[in-house]
């Protein structure tokens, strides 16, 4: 397999096939091979995301009560044959190689040397990671930490490991006293959780799998659901073949969202039936969602304007609106007011285009509306999210079966850990319940999230910072910023199944402790243990291992997160760290008794097929909201980045997004097969026209330089231009490898998401910089 980037001696030819079909199962094959587990991992991936078997490690997309027998697609075997690879990182690889060394390594050739298979240290002598045992490498870490300032500790959580792990993890921090829980999600979905309380009172979605049965619309923002939630498929697929319409905006024409062929039906595989997953196809600009959600509230309004003059049947839901809501009329006469031409303006799409869509969902009965990254990292994402509300509330649209909003999680188990208390802000912690079940004063000063707590590394304030999974140096923005300041903190310490970038950028001590992933067997005291997770419809799943663990030194992450805990706290008596980790279900009975009506009988529903539900006042239409109401909130305007520059000539908006082969940072592969970009991450894909004005030729090298106002100059340099089907004036190319483009400071309002979105930059032809 190729890992090295040679963008010169890629290829671009476009794909033309379905999402799925025949291409899914090569992908397949290759991956296994290449882990080396074409035996083994195909019998593991009979028993993926089934009753007894284990949760996929890739995204979060519900589970059904009633799985295919493959009920895996492409990316989730990629994320199963990375976990269960037989590649390994043993002391030898680390003995072979400087870390200095491998700061020149690209992401995937960080991640091919494999499982870490011991406890390592980073040794300044021989700029080496050595290994060390687990009781040095604990001593010497809890030694440290207690008797740091624990204001001056962040433990960040990337959003795979389990409810129980997560559930520990934060009762760890707080007993240490400290509120800085940032996790993967303030680069994710914060912007969701900020936004719904406001609106309808619940921090997470709505939408379950049943109400794929029910539904008669679909609309859907924002996500490449095609790569990151490919599972997600299968219902729009047999929605599809309803007849429901499926109305997509993206500045991007995605494959998935194109046409899909059921890699898992005979049939289908024989005929090439291909499913056209989108009824109506709005290319939107990037950030031009808010205005075009606008342009169609406009002309819904309008619409039932004309049904209230001559006595016709309403468009919007006038009893719901009345019975459950505030805030109608004046986001209505908003509507009225706003301006075609400039909603055209902001959106990049037609009236005509808009009013189509509304005319579509007003012949709805129930509609959904779902949502990924595209509205969330953007500077506006909350006010985004408001809009995509106000929407479903127009008409009654949440709180009735097949409607309701869906938020498309990102990791398998990020929504799970806030709901376990995973937050840096002391008014979501349980702290009563803390308080009352473990007798300790919760921390109530706020902690810091994924953004301060960069803020606070820039600044050198941060002691230590330990990270329960993820690779956090090279998921966040401004790595030419933030690396240098992450070096000089005294203490860095990861919990990883692969080394990856944050295990090379390193602070002056560094501790790589190696853990058991979701698929391998966890033996502890009682025997084996099984985990939780939630999805993204808020259902809980159990799934036990299978797989023999990469290495007899792994520990999983309840041992790791004890043994922290056991050196760092105080005694108290009423937590028994030792206890939890020989049997898991008791700590699900704590998870239980801090949330008795979330986790009723944790241990025995976790198996139902399908998992079981968290209640949701929302799906019953009661509003958790401030005022008891769900909310319309109507946006300030809909310029996407009021602060930027956007529209000066030459600055493209920039979005940086995943390729068909990555997990986040971890890299599969160089290809991007539905984008038809094979062989290289280092590419720029953009508008012809903007091309030709900018005197550039396809093919061509340029240097990507962001445009801001801080006097801090961003760039990424030697990227190759390729046209695509993208809307005039915007660009995309790909996460990781272009986020040292992104200010820190450029991220939503409210939420602190990174707006990975929407960057302004430039691009100067490499010649020209060269003369
Ligand atoms: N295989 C695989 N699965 C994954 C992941 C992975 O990396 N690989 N990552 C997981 C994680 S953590 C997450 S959060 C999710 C991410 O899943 P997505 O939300 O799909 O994330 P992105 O790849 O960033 O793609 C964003 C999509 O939004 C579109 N977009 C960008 N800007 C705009 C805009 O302004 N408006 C609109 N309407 N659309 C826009 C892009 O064209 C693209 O289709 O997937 C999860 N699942
Ligand atoms: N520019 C830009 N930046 C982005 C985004 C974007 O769209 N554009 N997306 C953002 C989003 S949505 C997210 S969620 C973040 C992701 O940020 P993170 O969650 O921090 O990053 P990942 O790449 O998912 O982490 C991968 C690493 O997790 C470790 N790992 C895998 N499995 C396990 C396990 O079971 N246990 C433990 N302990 N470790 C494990 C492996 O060592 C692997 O290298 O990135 C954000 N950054
Ligand atoms: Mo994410």
């Amino acid at each position: 397999m190729k890992t090295k980037d040679n963008p010169e001696q890629a290829s671009f030819h476009e794909y033309t096939n379905s999402a799925g079909g025949w291409g899914s199962v090569k992908a397949l094959a290759s991956i296994l091979t290449q882990e080396r587990v074409l035996g083994a991992g195909t019998r593991v991936l009979m028993k993926q995301n089934k009753p007894q078997g284990f949760a996929c490690v890739s995204c979060s997309w519900a589970k059904p009560a009633d799985p295919h027998m493959f009920e895996f697609c492409e990316n989730g075997a990629k994320a199963t044959a990375w976990e269960i690879t037989d590649k390994r990182a043993t002391p030898d690889f680390f003995a072979a190689h400087t870390v200095t060394e491998m700061e020149g390594w690209n992401d995937l050739e960080l991640e091919s040397s494999g499982r870490v298979t011991e406890p390592m240290k980073y040794d300044i002598e021989s700029d080496r990671y050595l290994p060390v045992s687990w009781r040095e490498a604990f001593d010497d870490i809890g030694a440290r930490m207690k008797i740091m300032d624990p204001e001056k500790v962040v433990f960040y959580a990337s959003g795979r490991a389990s409810l129980e792990t997560s559930y520990m993890y934060q009762l760890m921090a707080r007993m240490y006293g400290t509120n800085n829980l940032p996790d993967s999600s303030n680069m994710c979905h914060e912007s969701t959780s900020v936004a719904l309380p406001k609106t309808i009172g619940v921090p997470v979605g709505t939408v379950t799998l049943d109400d794929f049965e029910h539904t008669d619309c679909i609309l859907f923002f924002g996500h490449n659901t095609g790569t990151n939630a490919p599972r997600m498929l299968h219902p729009l697929e047999a929605v599809r073949k309803r007849g429901v319409p499926v109305i997509t905006f993206n500045p991007l024409r995605e494959r998935g969202l194109v046409s899909f062929v059921n890699p898992q039906s005979p049939l289908e595989m024989l005929t090439p039936a291909r499913t056209a997953i989108s009824s109506q196809y709005v290319q939107i600009k990037v950030g031009g969602d808010t205005a075009a959600v606008m342009g169609m509230a406009k002309h819904l309004m309008a619409m039932d304007d004309e049904a209230l003059s001559s006595g016709m049947r309403r468009v919007v839901d006038v009893a719901f609106i009345e019975e459950h809501t505030e805030g109608f009329s004046e986001f209505a006469q908003a509507a009225r007011d706003a301006d075609w031409d400039e909603i055209e303006r902001h959106a990049g799409v037609s009236r005509t285009e808009l009013k189509q869509a509304a005319e579509t969902y007003s012949r709805s009965n129930a509609a959904m509306l779902m949502y990924g990254m595209g509205i969330t990292q953007h500077r506006e994402a909350v006010r985004t999210i408001h809009m995509l509300t106000n929407l479903l509330l127009m008409r009654g649209n949440i709180g009735k079966p097949g409607a309701g909003i869906c938020p498309i999680r990102g990791h398998s188990n990020v929504q799970g850990q806030r709901t376990v208390g995973i937050t840096e802000k002391p008014a979501l912690a349980p702290n009563d319940k803390l308080r009352e079940l473990y007798h300790f004063e919760p921390p109530m000063k706020k902690g810091l999230n994924t953004v301060e707590a960069c803020e606070a590394i820039q600044q050198g304030g941060i002691s230590a910072f330990f990270m329960l999974g993820g690779n956090f140096v090279r998921a966040i923005p401004d790595h030419g910023t933030i690396e240098p300041a992450w070096r000089a903190i005294p203490l860095t310490v990861q919990v990883v199944t692969r080394f990856n970038r944050s295990c090379v950028i390193h602070g002056k001590t560094s501790y790589l402790l190696p853990c058991l992933g979701r698929i391998e067997v966890d033996r502890q005291s009682s025997g084996e243990q099984a985990v939780a997770v939630e999805d993204s419809t808020g259902c809980m799943h159990g799934s036990r291992g299978m797989s023999k663990p990469a290495s007899d030194q792994l520990l999983s992450e309840p041992a790791i997160v004890a043994e922290l805990a056991k050196r760092i706290l105080p005694f108290n008596s009423r937590v028994d760290w030792d206890a939890w980790v020989a049997d898991y279900s008791r700590v699900r009975d704590a998870i239980e008794a801090t949330w008795p009506d979330i986790f009723r009988d944790f241990n025995d529903r976790m198996w139902k097929p399908g998992g079981f539900q968290r209640p949701l006042a929302a799906r019953e239409r009661s509003w958790k909201t401030p005022n008891g109401r769900a909310n319309f909130i109507s946006p300030r305007g809909y310029e996407p980045d009021p602060d930027m520059p956007a529209y000066a000539p030459g600055v493209l908006r920039l979005m940086t997004v995943r390729g068909d082969s990555q997990f986040n940072t971890t890299v599969y592969s160089l290809d991007d097969r539905f984008r038809g970009v094979w062989g290289t991450r280092r590419v720029l894909l953009m508008n012809c026209e903007d091309i030709r004005t900018l005197g550039l030729n396809s093919g061509d090298f340029v240097t990507a330089v962001t445009v801001s106002t801080d006097g801090i100059k961003r760039s990424v340099s030697h990227l190759r231009i390729e046209p695509f089907d993208i809307p005039p004036g915007c660009i995309t190319g790909y996460f990781p490898e272009l986020n040292p483009l992104i200010p820190l400071a450029h991220h939503a309002l409210e939420s602190k998401v990174p707006a990975a979105k929407s960057v302004p930059i430039r691009l100067v032809a490499e010649a020209m910089e060269q003369a």
